[in-house]
């Protein structure tokens, strides 16, 4: 009797031990990281179930996220968190960790309609450690750069200039040509027309001195920065402004009023397509990319189009990234040396 007892004692314990461990431990982990449920819906559908998460420095956060309609995806701007897809009626889970206090932009990384890019949140970090520090002030702020206002090229090459052509005459160019300064601030319009009016340069053919500023940019749009261009450009932008950078992407169609007729006359940077939005301008047009600069591309990108269409990617980007997609942009109007056959116009 008294063994039985014990026996059954000593089974009791060891359920409650082999329920009760694990559920501790559970209860403990929940305790340290938070799980947050995140619905993803379409702008129209009302967006994302939470706008503002909070976090703590070096503390976990488990995101349990799923859509109520279309596939979205879930980035976190800045950051190297792999974007995820967010599919209909299942469970995506994952952990973020951040390691700096400070703002941080999640958004869709799937397109999922014209509204897609409005598809952000914010991630408050709080904690100890240095904050993210802020950015320094755009070239264009500092140049005085009115990036709203029209720009087109004063002079455009008879053919598509190439990098690799340009190489010829890269020893007959001024040491200015090449500063870092002078290719950001100026269009390759600019450049080419200061560089035409050297006398030591005149017997160049205006054709040779396209190819000169094409080597110009080449020299500095790095192959891995023409490349991450490209794959920014293929997931960010290409909806809207056309893979192969016409302005015709299928996003364009599901804007108001898009009307390609209007896209062909007059201004090739503005042009109205009703209900204050204006339809991407034509980047295999030299007008349009070789009347602006880095700096003026930049401003563009970091800021957006202010009401346009034009999404801002400010807090999506690194600096980098923006400078890789600028150099990508130019290979609608350059060929690069590696590329002899580019985009063509
Ligand atoms: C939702 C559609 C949309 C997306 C996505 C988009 N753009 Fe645009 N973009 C526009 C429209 C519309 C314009 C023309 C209006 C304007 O200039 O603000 C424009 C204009 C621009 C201009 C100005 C060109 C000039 O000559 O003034 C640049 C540069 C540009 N986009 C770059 C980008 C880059 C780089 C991306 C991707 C990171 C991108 N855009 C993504 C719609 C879009
Ligand atoms: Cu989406």
């Amino acid at each position: 009797m008294k063994k039985e007892g014990l026996a059954r004692w000593i089974v009791i314990l060891l359920v409650l031990a082999a329920v009760g461990v694990p559920l501790v431990g559970w209860w403990l982990s929940k305790d340290l990281a938070a799980t947050l449920e995140l619905h993803a819906r379409m702008p129209e559908n009302g967006g994302w179930s939470v706008n503002t998460i909070q976090a703590k420095v070096g503390q976990p956060i488990h995101l349990r996220l799923t859509s109520d309609d279309v596939v979205h995806g879930f980035a976190v701007g800045r950051s190297d968190h792999p974007a995820l897809d967010i599919l209909p009626g299942e469970f995506t889970d994952t952990t973020l960790t951040f390691d700096q206090p400070g703002k941080y932009t999640f958004y869709c990384s799937r397109w999922c309609g014209a509204n897609h890019w409005r598809m952000r949140g914010t991630i408050e970090v709080t904690g100890e450690g240095d904050p993210i520090p802020p950015d320094p002030q755009p070239l264009f702020l500092k140049l005085g750069i009115d990036i709203d206002a029209p720009q087109t090229a004063e002079v455009t090459p008879g053919m598509t200039a190439s990098a690799g052509r340009g190489a010829l005459f890269a020893s007959q160019l001024p040491a200015y040509a090449l500063e870092k300064d002078i290719y950001l601030s100026n269009s390759p319009a600019k450049v080419w027309l200061r560089l035409r009016a050297e006398t030591f340069l005149s017997s160049l053919s205006d054709d040779d001195v396209w190819d000169a500023v094409a080597w110009i940019w080449q020299q500095h749009a790095t192959p891995e920065a023409l490349k991450s261009g490209q794959e920014l450009y293929a997931t960010n932008c290409a909806a809207c402004h056309g893979e192969s950078g016409k302005g015709d992407g299928v996003m364009v169609r599901g804007l108001p009023v898009w009307d390609p007729s209007l896209h062909t006359s007059g201004d090739v940077t503005h042009q109205p397509t009703g209900e204050g939005l204006v339809s991407p301008p034509d980047f295999t047009d030299p007008k349009v990319l070789l009347g602006v600069s880095p700096a003026l591309l930049e401003g563009k990108i970091i800021r957006g189009g202010m009401g346009t269409g034009m999404p801002y990617w400010g807090p999506i980007f690194t600096s980098e990234q923006i400078q890789a997609v600028i150099s990508y942009l130019y290979t609608f109007s350059f060929h690069s040396q590696e590329q002899p056959r580019g985009p063509s116009n």
